[in-house]
């Protein structure tokens, strides 16, 4: 069955030419009007009685790390305080704090996660 193509966004209007006396084309320059999207990185915190492999396993399970990488971050959040597990959208960062949250809550360890905007 055929469906309906997705929405498309708007196509940019281009400014027109201007051409000068001499042949030399002008473009004016028109600000950019799409803001680039704000993404979210999520935060692993450290704390004094979470177990290391606890948090390697959470950090392979929602943040689709290998073991090998996964253990260098979370030796990073141990000797750092904190270390950034992903960057992903407002609502996909959401997700994750919640699944970390509810899995640490689950175990029985007081890990802590937060989500907070890049670049600021
Ligand atoms: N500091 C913890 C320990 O020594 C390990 C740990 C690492 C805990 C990273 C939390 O986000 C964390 N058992």
């Amino acid at each position: 069955m055929a469906s309906k193509s997705p929405p498309q966004p708007p196509t940019p209007k281009l400014p027109t030419p201007q051409r000068e006396d001499d042949g030399t084309v002008v473009l004016e320059r028109r600000p950019q009007k799409v803001k680039p999207l704000q993404m979210y990185q999520v935060v692993v915190l450290n704390d004094d009685y979470t177990p290391m492999e606890f948090v390697v396993m959470v950090i392979q399970e929602f943040f689709n790390k290998d073991r090998a990488t996964a253990t260098q971050i979370m030796l990073k959040i141990h000797l750092d305080g904190k270390g950034v597990c992903g960057v992903f959208t407002k609502d996909m960062a959401a997700t994750k704090v919640d699944q970390v949250l509810g899995a640490a809550k689950q175990a029985g360890h007081p890990l802590q996660c937060v989500s907070e905007p890049v670049g600021s």
